[in-house]
């Protein structure tokens, strides 16, 4: 298949996901083609069967916001004409979802069908794409998207709740490639991080007001009365500022480290003892599961498709939203002895292995083909 891939080439999880499908799907023999304003962080370059294609949006003065969807959609008319594409998967529904339905009636009208699949990943459903100023263009998009796929049951769920829509929702789950986590400690990385054998606590996000990262400084301000721990920060935005304050006022700063933003994260994370998730809403959680398919045990609240993830008692455990102490008493769980992280350890290998590429990966190609052969069949347009 010839396939469009359109997705935010940032850090964060939707882009991830969008770059890691694109890439496997060509490993398959399947001709991708990445359609975004910067290259996706992860893609890498002389890839196989992999193409990309930057949507560059000029400054006119008249524009005191620049029209990048309008810009998107001409870039999509150009690639699936040019480029021959069989599909559009669009990932995350703002702005990507409209742009590809404005792209396909163009299309249309020159007589070129092109189906698109749209990915919810989470804040296009539970946070931004809520809110009136966008809702009525989602429900929209989401409609006459050719098929639309969740990342989790409770994202499903979300968006029955929160849109009008009556269409057939599909769950296929967020999936790591296990070989790439599969990792010893490195005992350099322990030494320079905790050089005394403190336990590491890790923590990997965009630092966003949803991911509640006080509740991060706030555990490990409670765990260090009781173990010997260190704090590792992966990662950077609005809520780093108010993190250093924090940590300055608890006079708890040497031992948190900020390490910045970092393409392969699993690099440091392998080497940690817990990993600390601690949102408000979060509708899956790939970097809690790239943590377990490291072997390393994640203390969570319970909110979204976390759940799903996350298998309390077993990969780690589990609390509500804002409650430090239960947080800080699941983290001395787990940390307190030898014994019991060894055996959260092998609880979230093993719980890792239900998101599997080889197992989501058929899943998506067999949405495709189905997709493709409905357009060509005359069921949808
Ligand atoms: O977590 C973020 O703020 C980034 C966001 C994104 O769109 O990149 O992540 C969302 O998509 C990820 C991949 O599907 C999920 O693993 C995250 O749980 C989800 N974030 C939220 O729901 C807050």
């Amino acid at each position: 298949m010839r396939i469009g891939i359109v997705c935010y080439p940032t850090f964060g999880g939707s882009g991830v996901v969008a770059t890691e499908l694109g890439l496997a799907l060509a490993e398959q023999g399947h001709v991708v083609h990445f359609i975004t304003y910067d290259r996706p962080v992860r893609l890498g370059t002389g890839r196989a069967n992999v193409f990309y294609h930057e949507v560059r949006v000029s400054d006119y003065p008249l524009f005191d916001y620049q029209p990048y969807e309008l810009v998107l959609t001409s870039k999509l008319v150009d690639v699936v004409k040019h480029e021959r594409l069989d599909l559009l998967h669009v990932h995350y529904a703002i702005p990507h979802a409209s742009a590809a339905w404005m792209a396909q009636q163009i299309l249309r009208a020159q007589n070129v069908r092109i189906p698109f699949i749209t990915t919810l990943h989470g804040t296009d459903i539970t946070l931004v794409g809520r809110d009136p100023s966008f809702e009525p263009v989602i429900t929209f998009a989401m409609e006459h998207s050719n098929a639309v796929t969740a990342v989790s049951e409770s994202l499903r769920g979300d968006t029955y709740r929160h849109f009008p829509v009556k269409r057939d929702i599909r769950v296929i789950p967020n999936f790591i490639r296990l070989d790439r986590y599969a990792r010893t400690p490195d005992p350099a990385l322990r030494a320079r991080f905790a050089p005394n054998g403190e336990r590491l606590l890790v923590h990997v996000s965009n630092f966003r007001p949803v991911k509640r990262v006080q509740d991060v400084i706030g555990l490990f301000d409670e765990l260090r009365k009781r173990l010997p721990v260190r704090l590792l920060l992966i990662g950077d935005g609005p809520e780093r500022q108010r993190m250093e304050t924090q940590c300055r006022a608890e006079g708890t700063c040497d031992d948190v480290l900020f390490l910045g933003k970092m393409t392969a994260p699993e690099e440091v994370v392998a080497s940690c003892d817990l990993f600390v998730l601690t949102s408000e809403s979060e509708s899956f959680g790939l970097a809690a599961l790239e943590a377990m398919a490291c072997a390393v045990p994640v203390v969570s609240t319970d909110t979204g498709g976390t759940p799903e993830v996350n298998k309390h008692g077993v990969s780690g455990l589990l609390s509500p939203v804002g409650d430090v102490a239960a947080m800080t008493e699941n983290a001395y769980a787990i940390l307190k002895d030898d014994a019991s992280l060894q055996r959260f350890r092998e609880g979230a290998l093993h719980e890792a292995g239900r998101f599997t590429l080889e197992r989501i990966l058929p899943q998506y190609e067999a949405l495709y083909a189905e997709v493709i052969r409905n357009v060509s069949d005359g069921v949808h347009q």
